[in-house]
């Protein structure tokens, strides 16, 4: 059925289209009800609005929290058009029917992304306007609601095409769309509040997010996706400027949040850091004296993965980084800032999109994962496990050189943001072999050990780059062959959690190969 639009409450913080919004609905013959600022503005453009404390007999008060909380607005809403009873309960009470609410919501979670105070991002909780989404979404039969600015315009064509109605099909998509929105409010609400009184833990938490970015497809082009965000302000992928190159992804997105992430890791103050991403596993990760250096050297651990991946840096890209990056296809680059020359640089090629985030995501700030499985969602705190050279237990005869030392935390940082399980070789502040998402251990191991010496071949070196390497595992050696295989490879220094039944004869292994071999004491599986 159509329903002839005749009155419309409009009350929205967000003014974006509206004055042109109320003006074509004006031009319809359409009486509109506003709540103040709204009514304001309104007026302001010329036209002609009832102020909804007119209607209500009752000011707005308490500093805007009471101002459409009304039988007279939620009967308008509510009553069905064609229930005897119902109607009879207007005409009783003087209550005017409303048939199109355009609301939208206090802007909380701009508030909370700005880093308001407490009591402010309280403020910001919109009450009445949730309460008119929620009842006019559930009597669409008789009345259409619109909480999004980008859907005025589908409103007028359906008006135009039905003759001033609004169709049954549309009502039902935009009161289907009104409760994710009321959803995704209530969520970011709540997650807020977890983190403001520090319940940190996944339990009692809701999920949901709002849509910031339609995708042309998902993981596969036969998959549709879109890219939901959840309030944060935390720079990274979500919260990023794109300056050119067509949209992201979906796997766009899953990738260079992945390299991000693991950048992050890094201390900008203790250099520049480069990590190279395919398929949200990093296939070169370095340091270097410049960021040029770093990026060249990461690109060095594995030179056929690294074409079409995404590229993170812990540091401003600048146009010597920028040069290197564009001898080859890259998909990505992500960057705390890059300068007006890289930029230039990057311009000339057209499809490589530049992502700058104003600074790096603080990697040991509490946060959640979620992860769907079929008729469930798993949430668990985010891994932001960390080691500092006190927190290693040397468990063999030879301890740890300085240098191996620092290799071992970096290979450590690495492997946490690589696929279980993962084995990753370092020497001198660059990876240069990682084995990752294999089913075995040594099967990760070996195809590590392989990346260093195909390495080395290509670059005409003599030995494999895993020669005099550290070499670091997400978990712990289930038994000696493991090690026995990144021994052979050429590591001298091992990182590993410890705390297998078998760890006295890894050990004794180690020390019969004269490696030197640190615990952690902690996990890294990412799956
Ligand atoms: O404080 S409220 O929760 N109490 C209300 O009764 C109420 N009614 C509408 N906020 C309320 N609103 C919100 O006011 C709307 O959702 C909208 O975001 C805003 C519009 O206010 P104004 O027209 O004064 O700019």
């Amino acid at each position: 059925t159509t329903v002839p639009l005749r009155r419309a409450l409009i009350s929205v913080s967000d003014k974006t289209g509206l004055e042109a919004f109320a003006t074509a609905l004006a031009q319809r013959g359409v009486e509109v009800l506003s709540t103040g600022g709204t009514a304001k503005a309104l007026r302001a453009a010329g036209l002609t609005v009832i102020d909804v404390a007119e209607v209500t007999g009752f000011p707005e008060m308490m500093d805007g929290r009471v101002k459409t909380l009304h039988p007279k607005v939620h009967g308008g809403l509510l009553a069905l058009r064609d229930n005897p009873a119902h109607v009879a309960a207007m005409e009783e009470h003087g209550i005017g029917g409303i048939d199109l609410l355009v609301v939208n919501l206090y802007p909380f979670e701009e508030t909370v992304a700005k880093g308001a105070d407490y009591d402010t991002c309280i403020e910001n909780i919109d009450i009445g306007g949730p309460a008119m989404i929620r009842a006019a979404a559930k009597n669409h039969a008789h009345v259409a609601v619109v909480v999004d600015t980008a859907d005025y315009d589908a409103v007028l064509a359906a008006l135009d095409d039905h003759d001033g109605s609004t169709p049954y099909a549309l009502r039902q998509t935009l009161a289907q769309t009104a409760y994710a929105r009321t959803a995704a409010y209530d969520a970011a609400v709540s997650g807020w509040m977890a983190d403001a009184i520090g319940a940190e833990t996944p339990r009692r938490r809701a999920v949901a997010g709002t849509l910031a970015l339609p995708l042309r497809y998902g993981e596969n082009p036969h998959q549709k996706a879109a890219f939901y965000t959840d309030g944060s302000a935390r720079p990274g992928v979500a919260t990023a400027v794109q300056h050119q190159g067509k949209d992201l992804s979906y796997n766009n997105i899953n990738d260079t949040d992945a390299a991000f992430e693991l950048v992050a890791e890094f201390n900008p103050a203790d250099g520049p850091v480069c990590a190279i991403i395919k398929h949200a596993n990093p296939c070169g990760v370095a340091r270097g004296a410049t960021m040029a250096e770093a990026y060249a050297r990461a690109f060095d651990c594995d030179r056929t993965s690294a074409f079409g991946g995404i590229v993170a840096l812990n540091q401003p890209l600048d146009a010597a980084t920028a040069a290197k990056i564009v001898e080859i296809f890259t998909e990505v680059v992500i960057a705390p800032e890059a300068s007006d020359e890289a930029k230039a640089i990057f311009a000339a090629k057209k499809n490589l999109r530049l992502l700058t985030t104003g600074g790096l995501p603080n990697p040991a700030a509490p946060a959640r994962t979620i992860r769907q499985v079929s008729g469930g969602m798993l949430m668990q705190d985010k891994d932001t496990g960390r080691v500092d050279e006190e927190d290693l237990k040397p468990v063999t005869r030879r301890r740890p050189s300085a240098a191996e030392m620092s290799d071992m935390i970096f290979a450590w940082s690495v492997a946490k943001h690589v696929k279980s399980n993962a084995i990753v070789y370092v020497r001198d502040g660059a990876t240069v072999g990682i084995g990752a998402g294999q089913m075995s251990r040594v099967d990760s191991s070996t195809i590590a050990a392989l990346k260093a010496e195909r390495m080395a071949k290509e670059c005409g070196l003599p030995e494999s780059l895993a020669k005099g390497s550290v070499v670091a595992s997400d978990a712990f050696f289930p038994f000696a062959d493991g090690l026995l295989a990144a021994a052979e490879a050429g590591a001298t220094a091992v990182i590993q959690p410890g705390g297998s039944m078998r760890d006295a004869e890894v050990i004794a292994a180690a020390d019969e190969a004269g490696l030197a071999m640190v615990f952690t004491g902690m996990r890294h599986f990412r799956h």
